[in-house]
């Protein structure tokens, strides 16, 4: 399939409905109800649309660390076969030079468009403003990036990771409000500099900061891996053993990680070790119904098709709402039965 005229009208007629709204800069991808003059705009619309040949996008992926990861990029492969863009994909393996290279190299080839999955939060400005003086419009999905002109890119598509941070902590207090004593926490961070780390570490901690029985013990990076986060969690076992009591992990693949190395240690998860972790994967959910994670963040990676849409309106002459953020949810034990088979990742 090249362009669906369905799909098309769809899209235009969001964009309509988008800009019909007005004001606001932010969003939460739902389905519009279209007017009738919105319609009608829109069959005009289509009918100078769709562009004589596939749209040629560029996109640059962080890496493939985590199921998450694996779940994002074949999210975007899938959606843009469906939508009928012309995929030139660059996996970077954590490194932001190679994504700058990838970038340069998109730049070289015009394509029409540029996604990034930034490995990190700063250090963008440059090649960035490389691609708006080349007149390629770039769509920044999943991690943020740190620049002072928010021309450098159209939209930001992708979670809000502070908010993760605050459900995790409130998540806590709550559960925790009958407990007597010192909690003591641990806490395995994502990627240095990476804005999920930053910000879902910062809710975390500003919604327990004025309840001084919380105390951080510990707070390392294991790199978003299952590998590092055992690693990290057997030394803050050895270190401090029988005093944890919280474990907040930035990411599954980690927590799962971290289960391994408590149940080493002769520890249950999920009773001696109260243990919350984001992301929301299968596996995950696994670990909940058998009671070892306590609760859950959710974090959608399945961003394919809000970027392929944004593409197409891009492409279109619309004007894109600056932030869109995928719907999510808090899993815990009672839910994660029920849900479980759902997991598409
Ligand atoms: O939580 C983690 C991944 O950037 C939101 O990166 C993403 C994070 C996700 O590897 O599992």
């Amino acid at each position: 399939m090249r362009y669906d005229r369905s799909r098309l009208l769809f899209a235009v007629v969001f964009a309509m409905a988008l800009l019909l709204e007005g004001c606001s800069s932010e969003t939460t991808l739902q389905q519009p109800l279209p007017n009738k003059t919105v319609i009608e705009q829109a069959q005009q619309a289509n009918d100078i649309y769709p562009p004589a040949r596939p749209i040629l996008m560029g996109f640059s992926q962080l890496g493939s660390e985590s199921d998450w990861r694996r779940a994002n990029t074949a999210s975007i492969i899938d959606s843009a076969e469906e939508a009928g863009i012309e995929l030139l994909f660059e996996n970077a393996e954590q490194s932001q030079e190679k994504q700058v290279e990838a970038l340069r190299s998109f730049i070289d080839k015009q394509v029409d468009v540029i996604a990034l999955a930034p490995v990190v939060h700063s250090g963008w400005e440059v090649v960035l403003k490389e691609a708006k003086d080349a007149g390629i419009p770039v769509i920044i999905s999943d991690r943020s990036v740190d620049v002072s002109d928010s021309s450098l890119f159209v939209t930001h598509i992708g979670s809000d990771f502070y908010e993760e941070g605050r459900k995790a902590g409130k998540y806590l207090l709550d559960k925790m409000s009958n407990e007597a004593g010192k909690v003591e926490i641990v806490e395995l961070r994502g990627t240095e500099g990476s804005s999920p780390s930053i910000q879902r570490g910062q809710g975390f901690e500003d919604t327990l900061k004025d309840n001084e029985r919380f105390h951080m013990l510990r707070s390392e990076s294991a790199n978003f891996t299952f590998e590092q986060g055992k690693e990290t969690m057997r030394v803050f076992l050895r270190e401090h053993g029988d005093d944890i009591r919280v474990l907040f992990s930035h990411n599954d693949d980690m927590a799962l990680g971290a289960i391994e190395a408590i149940e080493e240690f002769g520890l249950k998860p999920g009773v001696d070790i109260f243990i919350i972790s984001v992301d929301g994967t299968r596996k995950a959910f696994e670990k909940l119904a058998e009671g070892k994670i306590n609760c859950v963040v959710e974090c959608n990676p399945l961003l394919g098709p809000n970027i392929m849409q944004a593409v197409q309106e891009l492409i279109a002459g619309r004007t894109l709402p600056k932030r869109i953020f995928p719907s999510e949810s808090v899993f815990t034990q009672q839910t994660a039965e029920r849900e479980v088979d759902q997991r598409k990742y």
